[in-house]
């Protein structure tokens, strides 16, 4: 869901806005008024307005209105909001200015400014959250403090003190919006952050991983693997669980009927319990953290009883984020995979290639045009790999090795030469918490369309939210 909307008219006879899902124009938006924590009445997002349909808003039905019945006094007026129904995603006011920014984060306090530019009496409330968790709401209404000359605006000051300090490594995952908005507020302390914090992404594909290295105090051999993801775009590891093999054992057995002859099946943790666990590993859950410095989200699994064969692609063709490359797939060798059952290649270093998307190699995408998208996009992406610098490099693997590779990394399985060998293996693909994810094969960044299916996160089967915030 990507809300869009607002609310234009709030006064003693009426509230009036609308609202829309830029993901899905065709969606009735059905929400809530609000006075406080009450529900005053439900209404649907569904009346025509022509102006919306000529801003491009599909057929332009997604106005809404709601007359107070007995009207209501103009001191109610402030206590009243507008949510999309059953959630704590609130409408804001057309008039809506709303600014703020985080100006100090650090080991005794998050401390900033809230205000609606607008209307300067209001006092805005502001949602602190420690990566996904919300951990304060907080009114914005205290004086400026007084070590604090010039910036942020009197009288719209908040600051949350800790209760025990947090690790260092916690502060950069605070962020801070207007609540029940999607409005992060800036960051701009005082300390400017460093410029290789600025830089939004992954950590092992960061330009200046040198200095994070060195500034956060990386151990050596989380350092060596961040260095060889960073520049191969792959990274194999064993898994030490030791409830591996027999995961692994079920995994095989469990799905053994159900492939029909199929190459691959799909999603398969949503009806089993193995399947899922694998892809939550702990152990793998916790490099993934490491490695690109945001915890990560299982959200999709394939299973492969053999060899793919698959020809080289690009997996940010199929799961991109924005900020990019803030996903990745780990793939799970359940048996010995060598020169004969069809081993994954990939080519050394592709990753740090340009992400083309559809549009970047002139194309739009259309269900009926996935084919031949899918072709002419490997095409070219052949043609650079073909230009060299980029070796090509076969995984021979164990039973119990895993390989990461990075979003864009190049990558296919080779031809099987022994056709009575299997090749058991799984591979889950993982977003990262904070980033507005989407599936480029539908989408169309130029068209500010950025289209993603309900994506679950294989924990929980709950849908992953989709917007983005920074982390310094
Ligand atoms: O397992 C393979 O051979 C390739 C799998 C793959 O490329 C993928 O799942 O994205
Ligand atoms: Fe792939």
């Amino acid at each position: 869901m990507n809300l869009v909307g607002f609310i234009d008219q709030l006064d003693a006879h009426i509230v009036s806005g609308w609202a829309a899902d830029l993901d899905d124009l065709h969606r009735t938006i059905r929400l809530e008024v609000m006075r406080s924590d009450h529900v005053l009445a439900q209404v649907k997002a569904d009346a025509l307005r022509p102006d919306l349909k000529q801003a491009g808003y599909g057929d332009g039905r997604h106005a809404f209105s709601y007359e107070w019945p007995t009207g209501l006094r103009s001191s109610d007026l402030r206590d009243v909001w507008v949510r999309i129904e059953g959630s704590d995603q609130a409408l804001i006011r057309n008039l809506a200015r709303l600014e703020g920014s985080v100006e100090r984060c650090d080991a005794s306090m998050i401390r900033g400014w809230a205000l609606n530019a607008a209307e300067p009496i209001e006092i805005r409330e502001v949602d602190v959250y420690l990566g996904a968790e919300k951990i304060a709401t907080l009114r914005a209404e205290v004086a400026r403090p007084v070590d604090i000359e010039g910036g942020g605006a009197d009288g719209h000051w908040f600051e949350y003190r800790w209760e025990e300090p947090p690790p260092q490594e916690a502060l950069r995952h605070v962020s801070v919006r207007h609540a029940n908005t999607e409005l992060w507020l800036d960051y701009s302390p005082r300390e400017e952050p460093p410029y290789y914090r600025l830089l939004q992404v992954p950590r092992c594909e960061s330009p200046f991983l040198e200095e994070i290295i060195r500034e956060d105090g990386i151990r050596p051999d989380l350092a060596s693997a961040l260095r060889e993801l960073g520049r191969q775009g792959a990274l194999t590891f064993r898994i030490r669980d030791p409830h591996f093999p027999a995961l692994a054992d079920r995994i095989v057995g469990d799905l053994a009927s159900l492939y029909d002859g199929a190459p691959r099946l799909m999603d398969a943790w949503k009806h089993n319990d193995a399947v899922a666990q694998l892809a939550y590993l702990p152990e793998i859950l916790e490099l993934l953290e490491r490695l690109y410095g945001r915890p990560p989200i299982p959200f999709q699994t394939l299973n492969f009883p053999v060899g793919t064969e698959q020809s080289v692609h690009t997996d940010t063709l199929h799961f991109n984020s924005r900020p990019p490359r803030f996903m990745c797939a780990v793939w799970v060798a359940f048996e010995r995979v060598d020169a004969d059952n069809g081993p994954l290649f990939y080519h050394r270093g592709s990753h740090r290639l340009p992400v083309l998307e559809l549009d970047d190699v002139g194309l739009l995408g259309t269900a009926a045009s996935y084919g031949q998208n899918y072709k002419l996009h490997t095409r070219v992406i052949q043609k650079l790999l073909d230009q060299g610098g980029y070796e090509r490099e076969t995984l021979e693997l164990e039973r119990g090795d895993a390989v990461i590779w990075a979003a864009n990394l190049h990558h296919g399985g080779t031809p099987i030469r022994d056709r009575r060998r299997t090749r058991h293996s799984q591979v889950t693909h993982y977003y990262f918490e904070g980033v507005r994810y989407y599936s480029p094969m539908e989408s169309n960044v130029y068209n500010n369309s950025l289209v993603a299916p309900d994506r679950r996160d294989i924990r929980t089967g709950e849908p992953i939210p989709n917007w983005a915030r920074f982390i310094r």
